[in-house]
């Protein structure tokens, strides 16, 4: 081929070139085509890990009546009727609402004399389940009122201080045997919380509160025992309720309090479940952190105003149905409720 013939070649190489791409710039297309940034290839979305369950209404009328129920067999105090028979109740509940249940009888001393049969109740959504919350209240209530006035020697109805944690949680049981969710829950009501020495500040409280939860959290129902966290209810039922970011959980579970908080915020409670930082409380979560090293947060209302900054009710004969507000019912229930079905569609 000659140099002429081979350079002609390419002027009409060339000329084809200009005149296709002329062509296509021609061609009408869309304004905004030009000046739209350069979008990602397009990708699959990514598959949800678990089904995705909105969360239940929860039901104040029915938690009221799960407290009202308890408080009907009168004071729950260990070695009584009441006790034994208010323990056979709370385990059949569990069992009608389809949790596996376990009851953790021990023994353990009253500082005063004598021994407690005590009980621990717990019930299991999906025990089979790794993904797991563990959820708590006492179930018993306090052998004397020794904050009130009058019969201090007598035991208390306890409503709040007992009744309504336990009234929340049956409640969600009741939930989530109706709106199935893919990650298990452990319902724990421990026993003995109530019956310590409150007369000497200076008494080691590990001696003589909390009974239950300190043979639970060395004895857990299954070995290596170990949820994702845990929540423990304590006084949730009064009027005027204010959740303060108790001392213990913050400094066991910061995350843990803000995952609650920040839901309760999300509902519309930030004026309930308050940014303030609580004073520390021995109450069972103290003992399932240091005993069980699980993570655990107290929800208790300490609405200020009395001496010890509980609910004026507190460890007196007023601790009774009269005490509790639905709407304090609801707000924890709502919130707790929340916190378990979003963290099953892993949004929490
Ligand atoms: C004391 O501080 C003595 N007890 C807190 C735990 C508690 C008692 N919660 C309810 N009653
Ligand atoms: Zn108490």
């Amino acid at each position: 081929m000659s140099s002429k013939n081979f350079r002609s070649k390419i002027a009409i190489g060339l000329l084809v070139v200009f005149a296709a791409s002329y062509i296509v710039m021609s061609l009408p297309r869309c304004k905004s085509d030009s000046t739209a940034p350069v979008k990602p290839p397009v990708t699959q979305t990514p598959q949800p890990a678990v089904p995705q369950v909105p969360t239940p209404a929860f039901n104040a009328d029915s938690a009221f009546l799960f407290v009202k129920k308890q408080v009907d067999f009168g004071p729950r105090v260990p070695n009584t009727e009441a006790h034994r028979k208010c323990a056979a109740w709370l385990a059949g509940e569990f069992k009608r609402h389809g949790l596996a249940v376990i009851e953790q009888k021990f023994q353990a001393p009253h500082y005063k004399g004598g021994t407690f049969n005590g009980i621990n109740i717990i019930g299991q959504y999906k025990p089979e389940n790794p993904r797991r919350i563990l959820l708590a209240a006492h179930w018993d209530s306090r052998f004397h009122a020794d904050q009130d006035k009058k019969d201090t020697n007598k035991p208390i109805l306890g409503a709040d201080d007992g009744g309504s944690g336990v009234g929340v949680l049956l409640e969600i049981a009741r939930l989530l045997q109706q709106n199935p969710a893919d990650i298990g829950v452990d319902f724990v009501l421990f026993d003995a919380e109530d019956q310590g020495n409150d007369a000497d500040d200076n008494q080691d409280h590990s001696k003589t509160w909390c009974l239950g939860a300190q043979h639970w959290s060395k004895n857990l129902h299954k070995p290596g025992y170990m949820p994702l966290f845990g929540i423990l209810l304590d006084m949730v039922g009064g009027a005027n309720p204010r959740f303060q970011k108790e001392g213990v959980s913050m400094q066991a579970a910061p995350g843990i309090v803000e995952k609650v908080w920040s839901t309760a915020a999300s509902l519309g409670y930030s004026n309930v479940f308050v940014q303030e930082q609580g004073n520390a409380v021995t109450d069972d979560h103290y003992f399932v952190i240091t005993n069980a090293r699980i993570p655990m947060i107290d929800i208790i209302s300490r609405p200020g105003g009395t001496k010890t900054g509980f609910v004026p009710h507190w460890h007196t004969h007023d601790d009774n149905m009269n005490a509790i507000d639905k709407n304090t019912l609801r707000m924890v229930g709502e919130v707790v409720t929340a916190v378990v079905y979003r963290t099953n569609n892993g949004v929490l």
